[in-house]
C-alpha cells in the first residue's frame, strides 16, 4: 500500500498534471486483493479524471470485463489462489479484450519475474510504490494508443464506414437495446447495381469514388443514431434503431431516388449509379436471422429489376 502521502497534496499534483485534458475519461479496471491499495488506486484514478472500477476478488474478473468494458486493466501480481499472469491469460482469451492494455502493478522487484509476467500478455510492469504521476502518464499513453488502434480496427479504410465485423457487433448491441427498451429496429442491406460494369467501363479508381460518394450520401441523409457499415465490396448495411419498417422503407426509398439522380463524373464523361435494397424488421430473432431476411429481400429487389427497395 502506497505510504505516507498527504492525499490533498497528491490530488493537487495530479490535477495540475492533467489540467486542460479534454479527452473522454479512460475506463480503467483495477484488480488488487488489498482493499487499501485498491481504494488508493481508485482515489488516484478518479482525481486524474479517469473512470475507475475496482475489484479485490480475482473471481470477479469475467463479470467486471462484461459489465464495465474497460479500456485499460491494472493487475496485481500476487493474490490468494492465483497470480496476475493467470488473470491476464483469461483476459487475452476473450476476442474483445485481445488488445486492451494490461499493466501489472506489483511490489515484485525481481526483473526476471517481471519479464516473465510481461511475456504472458502484459504490456507494462510498474512497481509499488508507484509515483502517481508516473502511473497516470503511463495510463494516458496506453489509453491514447489503444483508442487510435481501436478506431482503425472498426472502420473500413476506403469509405470510413464501420467494417463488416463491427457492423455485426453493433447489430447485436442494438438488438439487446431494442429488447430492453421494447422498441422497433430495422436492418437494411444495400448493393450497388451493375457495379462490375462501372469498373469495367470507367476503371477501378472511379468505382472506388462511387463507393465513397454513396458512403457520404448515406452519412448525410441518415440520423446520427443510425449505424452505417460497409458490409462487403459494394454492399452496405444500415442499422436503424427505434424505426418501424414503413419508416425505414420511406427513408431508404427517398435516399435511393436521390442517389440515382446524382451525377457521377468520370473525366469528360458522366454517368449515374443506382442501388437495390432489402429491409428486415426485428421480430425478436437473432442478428444472423435479421441479416438473412434482409439479404433475401435484397435478392427480391434485384430480381424485380434493381433500383428498388423491398421490405
Ligand atoms: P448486381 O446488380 O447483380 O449487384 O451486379 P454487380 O455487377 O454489382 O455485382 P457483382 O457482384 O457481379 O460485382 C460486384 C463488383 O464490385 C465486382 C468487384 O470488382 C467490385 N468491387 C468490389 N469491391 C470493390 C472496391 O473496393 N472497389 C471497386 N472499384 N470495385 C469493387
Ligand atoms: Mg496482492
Ligand atoms: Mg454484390
Ligand atoms: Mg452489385
Amino acid at each position: 500500500f502506497y505510504p505516507a502521502v498527504d492525499p490533498g497534496q497528491l490530488i493537487e499534483k495530479i490535477e495540475t498534471y492533467t489540467h486542460g485534458n479534454t479527452v473522454e475519461p479512460y475506463k480503467v479496471l483495477v484488480l488488487d486483493d488489498s482493499r487499501a491499495q485498491a481504494k488508493y488506486m481508485e482515489t488516484v484514478l478518479k482525481k486524474a479524471g479517469m473512470t475507475a472500477h475496482i475489484i479485490t476478488d480475482p473471481m470477479q474478473i469475467i463479470h467486471a470485463l462484461e459489465e464495465f468494458s474497460p479500456e485499460i486493466i491494472i493487475l496485481d501480481m500476487y493474490m490468494p489462489g492465483c497470480t496476475g499472469m493467470e488473470i491476464a491469460r483469461v483476459i487475452r482469451q476473450q476476442d474483445r479484450f485481445h488488445s486492451v492494455p494490461i499493466i501489472y502493478l506489483s511490489a515484485e522487484e525481481d526483473v526476471s519475474k517481471q519479464l516473465h509476467a510481461m511475456s504472458l500478455g502484459g504490456d507494462d510492469f510498474l512497481t509499488k510504490p508507484i509515483d502517481p504521476k508516473h502511473l497516470i502518464a503511463t495510463l494516458h499513453n496506453r489509453g491514447r494508443r489503444a483508442r487510435s488502434l481501436l478506431a482503425l480496427m472498426i472502420r473500413d479504410s476506403l469509405t470510413g464506414l464501420y467494417n463488416h465485423t463491427h457492423t455485426l457487433h453493433l447489430l447485436e448491441q442494438e438488438i439487446v437495446r431494442a429488447r430492453q427498451k421494447d422498441q422497433p429496429l430495422c436492418f437494411a442491406m444495400l448493393d450497388i447495381d451493375y457495379f462490375k460494369k462501372v469498373n469495367d467501363t470507367f476503371g477501378h479508381p472511379i468505382g472506388d469514388r462511387v463507393l465513397r460518394s454513396l458512403s457520404m450520401f448515406l452519412k448525410q441523409r441518415l440520423r446520427k443514431s443510425d449505424h452505417i457499415g460497409r458490409y462487403g465490396g459494394e454492399e452496405f448495411a444500415i442499422i436503424l434503431p427505434n424505426t418501424r419498417p414503413g419508416d425505414a422503407r420511406n427513408v431508404l426509398n427517398e435516399i435511393r431516388e436521390r442517389f440515382s439522380e446524382l451525377v457521377q463524373p468520370a473525366g469528360d464523361r458522366e454517368f449515374n449509379v443506382t442501388f437495390s435494397c432489402g429491409i428486415s424488421a426485428w421480430q425478436g430473432d437473432s442478428a444472423q436471422s435479421l441479416c438473412e431476411r434482409a439479404d433475401r429481400a435484397l435478392y427480391t429487389s434485384k430480381e424485380h429489376g434493381r433500383n428498388c427497395v423491398t421490405t
